[in-house]
This record gives C-alpha cells, structure tokens and sequence, in this order.
C-alpha cells in the first residue's frame, strides 16, 4: 500500500484546488533522496484560472488606499514570525539547507521583504515640473496589472517575497510560480496570506514545472509584468518568450562572483568572510563568491588558514542544530557539482580539500545529495571549471600579483553579479569597485544586504534591478500628465 503523502495545491483565488489534469509530481527530500510530499504537476489550464482570479481581483485591489494594502502586508510579515519554527523547518526540508540557517536567513528575510515593502508604499514620492509657465507636468505611477513571479530552489521563500512583496504592495495582482523542486514553503505562505486577509484573487501560486507551467506563465498575453529569478539559461527562454508581447522583464540570473583578497587585507575577516561567501547554503546562493583571487605574497598562508576553517564546517543533517552544510538540492545538482569537480581536475586543477562524496550522515540521510566543502588550486585563470557557474560548495583559489592583473581576472566572465575586495587601502577599494563589472561589490564584508539599494547583475547575470525603489518603480508603470497653464 503506497504511502499517502501530503499534497501541494494551487492556490488560486483564495482557496487550495487541485490541478486541473490531477497530475502530482514527488516532492523529494535532498537529506534522505525520498519523497516527503507531492506538489501540483499543473498547466496551462491552471494558469488560466490564476489569470481569471487576478483579473477579477484587480480592480479593487489597485484602488485600496495604500494604507489598508500595507496593514494587510504587515499582517503577513507578523505571520511568518510567529511561524518562524515551522517555516524554517519546512525550508530546511525541502531544500536540504541548514536548519539554523533557514531560521537565521531564509524566514526572517521573507517576513523582512513584506515589512519593507508595506511601509515603502506610505513614503513614495512622484514627479512634478512646471514647465516654463505654460503647463504643468506631474507623474501618475499606476500599478500595472497582472504580474507574473518565477522564483528558483536556493532561496525558496526569501526570493518568492522578494516579488511578491513589492508586487502586490504597489497595488498589482501576481501568479507566482516557486521552483517544483521547493514548494512547500510558498503553500505555507499561501495559508499565512489567507490568515492575514489578503483578499482572493491578489495572489494566486500555480505549482509544476518550468516548461509547463513557468512557459505558460511568460506566454500568457494578460500577464504583462515578468519578474525571473533563476539560471541564465532559463532566462534567456523567458526573454524570448516576453519580447513579442512587450512584456516588462526583470531577469535576475546565475553568477561565477569573484571574491578578491589584497596582502594588506585583515586576514582573519577576509578568511571568516571567504569560507561563509563560498560555502552559505552549500554555495547555492548566485551571490556565493566561487573564485577567490589572492595576492601572491599572502597566497599561501591564506590557502592554508581557508582550507583549515572550510575543513571544520559541520557537514550533517539538515535538521541537526549543529550541522553547517547540509544536502545539495537534488540528485541533478549534485551530478553537476561532481562533473565539475572531476572537470576541474581534467584542467590541471589540485583538490586541496573535498573532492568527493562524504561517508554516509546517518541512517535517514545515507540515499541524501551530500558533497563536501571543496577547494581546487592551480587552475589556469579561462578554464571552464573557472567561467561556468557550478552552484554548489565548489570553489577556486587562485594567485594574482598586482592590481591590474586581478581586475582583468575578476572581468574574464560572461557573468556580472557580485564581486567582494579585501583591503585596508580605501583609495584602493574605491578604485577597484569601480572597475569590476558587477551589480554589486562588498568591501570587507559579503551579503550585507539593504533593501533600499538596487540589485542585480549586468552581462549574463541579468537585466533589471530590484530592491527598494528600484522594486517598485519596476512594479509600476509611470504616466506623465501634462496639464496647460
Ligand atoms: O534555475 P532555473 P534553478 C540562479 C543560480 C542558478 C540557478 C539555480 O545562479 O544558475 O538560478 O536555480 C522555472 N519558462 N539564481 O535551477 O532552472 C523553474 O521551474 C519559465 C540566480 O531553479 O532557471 C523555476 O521555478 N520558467 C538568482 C525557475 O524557472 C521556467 C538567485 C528557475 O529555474 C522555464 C537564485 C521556462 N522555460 C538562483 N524553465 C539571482 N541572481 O539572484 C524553468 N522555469
């Protein structure tokens, strides 16, 4: 008698409803390689009834006075508090993540998106000019409609808020589509959004697969606002996709992030800063700093004094409290993780620490996707092991002897994400995050985030910002009256 698994519902004009083809996918658990739940293997059919729902809910959503939209998103983010136990226990589930670090990450960031976003919308100012005494301009930003919010595996929850916070806060309705690889936490927010009062229809989560549901989403000519957050690959489609409606995009996308290390850095924060910039969430976080550049003259003792911290993070299961890394998301990512591991050995590289599967965790995680903190040396600056993103806890060491060559280094990829630099020299600093084409450069420090700056990546990382103004303004479409004197 096969086990009945809990099942992950659309939800789609304020109630949970089955898909229409009654398909479901396993929802598998990275820490044990066995299913745990199932999730709606949905279509296009879905999709249409999410549209119908924000169609019919948009009209007097988009005319609530921001005020009463804002007490309902602070509800929500109240919510995800006071579920912060169970939310994180259910990301560390479905995403094979740290426990500690969905509780210390993940939730808080989800409740923080909501909370930002709900009191961004009081304080926005809109343009006026008076044009020399014969009309008066003045901007109207109108919400847009119907949005669409694709989000992937590595952060499920965090990056889901991420869009539909400032979505749903400007005054649009959104279908969001969370990764099928990790659903359960966007249906614990469905549950939390009915509790708060979000009236049907504002948002609706249509669960199943990119090309089945995520194309149907990017095709749907009633859903004019795109918001992507995933691999470059993917993103190209969904351009593709959106360009012949004119469809507003917003693509956030993969990284290959340089992290460089100057000899006159603070060498114990830069090694603190490196190990947690290359191995956070089993370095699954696009912003994971996977090539490290170190000046020559500190080469060696900073490989050392890394390969010593990286060698005593916790390698368990993810609901053990003590565990620091935990399981890679699924069977496919671990493959590929170890295709560049053995890649890189093919390019002349050295596996100074790592390199291959760990011994079993325990009992409930022997069939789990587990893979070491991995660390290879002497590679050539262009192989491929350095240009392609691998998403996984795999990184790079390699030394540079001056500033000019680092910077060519740090440049040497199709991607433009993040980059760190760690110097005490602050002429240096200043002139060095000038020149690395990315969308953001953390000096002396790695995912300090604020809300309110821009972010995002340039060449193949992606195209748009998001994050305070940027979100909103992204979010909303402007309109110049123009009134004669
Ligand atoms: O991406 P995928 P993944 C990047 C990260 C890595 C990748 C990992 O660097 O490269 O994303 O996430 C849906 N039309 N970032 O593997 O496959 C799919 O179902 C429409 C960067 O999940 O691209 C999922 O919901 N949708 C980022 C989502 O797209 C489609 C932060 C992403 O899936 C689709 C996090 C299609 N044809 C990860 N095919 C950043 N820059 O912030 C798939 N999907």
């Amino acid at each position: 008698m096969q086990k009945e698994f809990p099942r992950i519902k659309n939800f789609i004009d304020g109630e949970f409803v089955e898909p229409v083809g009654g398909k479901y996918l396993d929802n598998i658990e990275p820490a044990t390689g066995k299913p745990y739940s199932k999730v709606a293997d949905s279509g296009k059919e879905d999709v249409d009834l999410a549209v119908a729902a924000a169609e019919a809910a948009f009209a007097d959503w988009s005319k609530m006075p921001a005020a009463e939209r804002s007490k309902i998103l602070l509800r929500i983010a109240d919510l995800i508090e006071r579920d912060l136990e169970k939310l994180s226990r259910a990301e560390s589930i479905d995403t094979g993540k740290p426990l500690s670090l969905a509780r210390s990450l993940d939730i808080p960031r989800a409740s923080s998106n909501f909370r930002f976003f709900a009191t961004a919308i009081l304080h926005t100012e809109n343009e006026a000019h008076v044009t020399d005494g014969v009309a008066f301009n003045y901007t109207l930003r109108q919400p847009r409609g119907i949005a669409g919010l694709i989000s992937p595996w590595n952060l499920p929850l965090y990056l889901l808020s991420w869009k539909i916070a400032p979505a749903i806060a400007v005054g649009n309705t959104a279908i969001a589509k969370p990764s099928e690889l990790t659903p359960m936490t966007a249906y614990l927010l469905c549950e939390i959004c009915a509790e708060a009062g979000l009236p049907n229809g504002v948002l609706n989560v249509v669960h199943g697969t990119g090309p089945n549901v995520g194309a149907a989403v990017t095709a749907h000519p009633k859903i004019g606002t795109i918001s992507f957050t995933g691999g470059t690959v993917t993103g190209r489609k969904v351009a593709e996709a959106c360009a012949p409606l004119f469809k507003k995009v917003s693509l956030e996308l993969g990284g290959k992030n340089p992290n460089i290390i100057f000899a006159d850095a603070d060498l114990d924060a830069a090694i603190a800063g490196s190990v947690r910039s290359s191995f956070a969430n089993q370095g699954q976080v696009c912003l994971c700093g996977s090539r490290v550049f170190v000046e020559r003259s500190v080469y060696k003792t900073f490989v050392d004094r890394f390969i010593d911290k990286a060698s005593e993070l916790k390698l368990g299961d993810p609901l053990d409290e003590k565990t620091e890394q935990g399981a890679i998301v699924s069977k496919a990512q671990l493959d590929k993780v170890k295709f560049y591991v053995d890649l890189a050995k093919k390019e002349g590289g050295v596996t100074a620490l790592g390199g291959k599967a760990p011994d079993p965790i325990n009992e409930r995680c022997c069939d789990g996707y587990f893979f070491p903190p991995t660390v290879i040396t002497d590679l050539p600056v262009s192989c491929r092991t350095n240009r392609e993103e691998i998403f996984g806890p795999v990184v790079t060491i390699t030394p540079f002897d001056n500033e000019e060559e680092v910077i060519g280094y740090a440049n040497d990829t199709d991607y433009g994400l993040a980059s760190s630099v760690w110097t005490q020299n602050l002429n240096r600093a200043h002139r060095v995050a000038e020149r690395i084409s990315t969308g953001t450069v953390w000096v002396n420090c790695w995912l300090v985030r604020d809300l309110r700056v821009p972010f995002g990546g340039m060449k193949a990382s992606g195209v748009g910002r998001e994050g305070g103004e940027e979100a909103l303004r992204f979010f909303t479409e402007p309109k110049n009256v123009c009134i004669a004197k």
